[in-house]
């Protein structure tokens, strides 16, 4: 999964679309290097981020949504406004990335009546104050208890279970030790019978290990993108396209020919 930010402030990529044209030149590129989705969000959730309306939030993305569909793969709406989502499914959206996992009472009825797919993602509080408190009494059980009961509810609401997915949320409200916990406790989460998407792409935890700023953080970031296919997640949501799908490629190689050996 491809990550495309037209937003002026997501901590890798805001501001690097100015126009449509771009926009749809970044994610036909993707698309060469071996994407096989693009999650394309209008509201950055970085720690600290602002609030942009839904308007507003629309007016960025639905443009492309529209213009996307000749793409030829499916484009996933990261969004936590009803709104957004409704007429994302309307403009070509597929796939509904929701991290705040369905807090918006709308969203479970707008992603059944779109018949799109959902991603829930775990998050506690919001993300302009999220980095604020980063302790647990379990860190995995809270992330396991949480997406298991939010997509029960998904699935009292009508949604198929075959149409969802669930995302631990590396880097939202999670302290660095948490995320290396939460990255090597997929299988609790995979556990639960749904594919699992992992976005560790470039975040923050991934620095401060090395202390690196973002454009210096792919090899971590494929590197956890390869240990997070170890431990059982299906989708990977990046930024470095090329790199991560020619790993993945030789990854998925050699563990072939691990299990004829
Ligand atoms: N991370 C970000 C945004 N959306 N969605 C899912 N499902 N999982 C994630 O880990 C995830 C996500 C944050 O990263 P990014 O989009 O690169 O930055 P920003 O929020 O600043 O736009």
């Amino acid at each position: 999964m491809g990550i495309l930010n037209l937003t002026p402030d997501s901590f890798s990529d805001g501001g690097r679309y100015q126009n449509l044209d771009a926009a749809l030149d970044a994610a036909r590129h993707m698309v060469e290097q071996g994407a096989d989705i693009i999650d394309v969000g209008g509201e950055s959730t970085r720690p600290g981020a602002a609030v942009v309306s839904p308007e507003q939030e629309a007016r960025r993305v639905l443009p492309f949504v529209f213009a996307a569909r000749d793409l030829g793969i499916p484009i996933s709406i990261d969004t936590r406004r009803a709104l957004v989502a409704e007429q994302a499914i309307e403009a070509g959206a597929v796939i509904v990335n929701d991290v705040s996992a369905g807090r918006d009472p709308a969203m479970f009825d707008v992603v059944r009546n779109g018949g799109a797919a959902l991603v829930l993602m775990h998050m506690r509080g919001v993300p302009k104050t999220m980095q604020g408190n980063t302790q647990y009494e379990d860190l995995i059980s809270e992330v396991v208890d949480h997406l298991g009961a939010r997509a029960e509810a998904a699935v009292s609401a009508g949604i198929r279970k075959d149409r969802i997915v669930l995302d631990p949320g590396v880097g939202f409200g999670k302290s660095a030790h948490g995320n290396l916990e939460l990255m090597c406790s997929l299988p609790s989460l995979v556990e639960l019978g749904y594919p699992v998407l992992v976005g560790a792409s470039r975040k923050s935890w991934l620095g401060k290990l090395f202390g690196q700023a973002p454009g210096q953080r792919m090899a971590g970031s494929v590197a956890a993108a390869l240990y997070a296919l170890r431990r059982g997640a299906r989708i990977l949501r990046v930024h470095d396209l090329g790199s991560t799908r020619r790993a993945v490629d030789v990854y998925w190689r050699l563990m072939s020919m691990e299990s004829k050996s």
